[in-house]
């Protein structure tokens, strides 16, 4: 009461609700007026903050947090009612008629898309000091994910308008979500590196808010235990991004623009561009308002699984059913032995890869519904079995996969499968984590992310008729992997498999030491044989043939330990590095003809 005159109209409201919500609490060790009146002022900007970055302000977020707070100290089972069974989707084969088709409608589709990188998550798992979009996606160019993304959406973006008739809406949008962990270091460095090619009006930033954290079952909020005049607050998780989407207006803007397609991704997957075109073509000819990526999955690999739920009163959804609640949701009902793999050798249902394409007619006429509210969950560690106090506060979360569990049954919702050597290289774990995950289950670690990059490359060049050594194994960091020949293309060399098998020609070889990076559009591969290190570059314009037979020491490969801190961060965490001794390296910087022959 005493300290009323010192806020403004709208302070005092604020602090009428939230008495009203029965926090009294967060104002009890208040001081006398003239004591600490900044750090009380604080205190309410930080509250008008909360209120306004949570779809329907504080008092929904206590509300709902009552209720999931009641349900899970009841032990309520939030799949209560559902019985889980495997889905259909759209199952492709890379390479097949099939592919190309999809590969083909969705690279013309792609001048009607907008892409949103979710990227506020401080990877905790992974552990890496730096944010994740900064990390090479392969170290043989260096290349971070951002700028991969960027070029990717950029090669896209053209390739989409060379198909275009008429007038060509030019630039693909790109939103970033980041949050208070990423924000700053994610503008320097597109601020730094000129926005890897992107028009800065191009590309768009929102910070997520973290939500207040909860003491008890009661929902009364946390105070900061460093500061009696701020809330504790933690990441909501990556759902914000709809209402993100939604509250900045951006959507509308893309809708207004005539854009068809929203898709969403996340921060360190180096191999999900090559299973865009394809999906989005699946969005296109299938007519999908939601499709999500999957891969098959390992039973307890760290992905959610796809899962067709039916409710006794015969309501079905599919839906991402989160990796650490799938195995008891599978146990309680009817599959005694939960998560496991089958006579596949996979688990039967498809593991999600977060990468989700929305059609955007429907997504905003739900969203203007929704508010961009996503269903959240809660899980608060308690200290004993009576369930009535935590060892540390919580908060509800959200993820961006949940947003069709609003969705009328009328929606198409829709799922496509696509090989993981092809669509799933997610950077995630630490090396002390990666190398304790089951044998045969995925790394997700940066030893296997950049892996990944190889094989995938080495496997697409070999369906295009390319000869290329079988894999040697070795173990970086404690993880047994296979290591391709190190081939990487930029993505305006080819982003389609039509486009690969055109840049290929007679018989071209490559032994499982060698390294080859092609940096340029125009570079065709002829009768090339090559035993070593290749590194083409050659800017828009020069045509470049690459042919006979290169021979060099190459470059080999190094282990290095992870604890070895004289080492860059970004490398150790590899466990591995190359030692440049030989290579034929060439660049063209006119355009014109050009044959590169040894
Ligand atoms: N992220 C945010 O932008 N904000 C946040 O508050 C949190 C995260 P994680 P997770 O495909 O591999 C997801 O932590 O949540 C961003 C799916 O839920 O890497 O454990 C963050 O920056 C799971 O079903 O993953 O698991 C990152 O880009 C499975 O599909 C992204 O959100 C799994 O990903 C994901 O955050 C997967």
């Amino acid at each position: 009461q005493k300290n009323l005159s010192l806020l403004s109209p709208e302070q005092v409201e604020l602090a009428k609700m939230l008495l009203e919500k029965e926090q009294s609490h967060l104002f009890q060790h208040w001081s006398e007026p003239g004591v600490n009146d900044d750090e009380k002022r604080a205190f309410f900007d930080q509250i008008a903050k909360l209120n306004s970055s949570y779809p329907g302000g504080l008092v929904a977020y206590v509300n709902t947090a009552r209720e999931l707070l009641a349900d899970s100290k009841a032990g309520k089972n939030p799949y209560d009612g559902f019985t889980p069974s495997v889905p259909s989707g759209e199952v492709l084969t890379y390479g097949d008629d099939n592919f190309v088709q999809f590969e083909e409608a969705g690279v013309k589709e792609a001048r009607k898309a907008a892409f949103v990188l979710v990227a506020g998550g401080l990877g905790e798992r992974l552990g890496y000091n730096g944010i994740k979009v900064a990390l090479p996606r392969e170290t043989t160019t260096g290349t971070c994910f951002l700028q991969h993304y960027i070029e990717t959406i950029l090669a896209l973006q053209e390739a989409s308008c060379s198909l275009a008739e008429g007038n060509c809406q030019p630039e693909i949008p790109l939103a970033i979500m980041t949050s208070d962990d990423t924000h700053l270091r994610t503008m320097e460095l597109l601020g730094k590196n000129s926005f890897f090619g992107m028009k800065p009006t191009q590309v768009k930033l929102l910070k997520q808010e973290k939500v207040a954290c909860l003491d008890d079952n009661e929902a009364h909020l946390a105070l900061d235990p460093h500061n009696k005049y701020r809330i504790q607050t933690k990441p909501h998780g990556h759902g914000d991004v709809h209402s993100l989407l939604y509250s900045s207006g951006l959507l509308k803007v893309w809708h207004d623009a005539g854009l068809r397609w929203v898709l969403f991704f996340q921060d360190t997957n180096g191999l999900l561009f090559k299973a865009i075109p394809a999906a989005l073509g699946v969005s296109a000819i299938k007519q999908y308002h939601v499709n999500s990526l999957a891969v098959p999955r390992k039973a307890k690999e760290a992905i959610g699984g796809i899962t067709k739920l039916t409710h006794k009163d015969g309501r079905t959804m599919v839906i991402n059913v989160e990796y650490n609640q799938l195995d008891p949701l599978l146990r309680a009902s009817g599959y005694p032995d939960g998560d496991v793999n089958s006579e596949t050798g996979y688990s039967p249902f498809p593991g999600n890869i977060n990468q989700l394409i929305f059609e955007i007619g429907p997504y905003i006429e739900e969203l203007t519904k929704t508010g961009g509210a996503i269903k959240e969950f809660v899980n608060p560690k308690y200290k004993d079995a009576t369930k009535t106090a935590f060892k540390s506060s919580t908060r509800l979360e959200c993820m961006m996969q949940d947003y069709p569990k609003t969705l009328p049954p009328s929606a198409r919702v829709g799922f496509t499968v696509m090989d993981a050597w092809l669509a799933y290289a997610p950077v995630k774990n630490n090396p002390e984590d990666a190398a304790k995950v089951p044998k045969g289950n995925p790394y997700h670690s940066a030893t296997s992310g950049e892996m990944a990059i190889y094989r995938s490359h080495s496997l697409i060049l070999r369906k295009a008729g390319v000869k290329i050594d079988d894999p040697v194994i070795q173990v970086f960091n404690g993880q047994e992997v296979e290591v391709w020949s190190r081939v990487v293309w930029k993505p305006k060399w080819a982003l389609t498999f039509s486009e690969v098998k055109s840049k290929v020609s007679g018989n071209c070889s490559i032994s499982q030491r060698s390294t080859m990076a092609i940096k340029g559009r125009d570079i065709a591969l002829e009768d090339l044989s090559l035993d070593g290190a290749l590194i083409t570059e050659a800017v828009d314009g020069a045509e470049v043939k690459v042919g006979g037979s290169v021979q060099n020491k190459g470059w080999t490969i190094e282990n290095v330990d992870y604890k070895e801190t004289s080492i860059p961060e970004e490398i150790r965490i590899r466990g591995f590095r190359f030692n440049k001794v030989e290579q034929l390296e060439k660049t063209y910087t006119d355009p014109g003809k050009y044959f590169l022959k040894p």
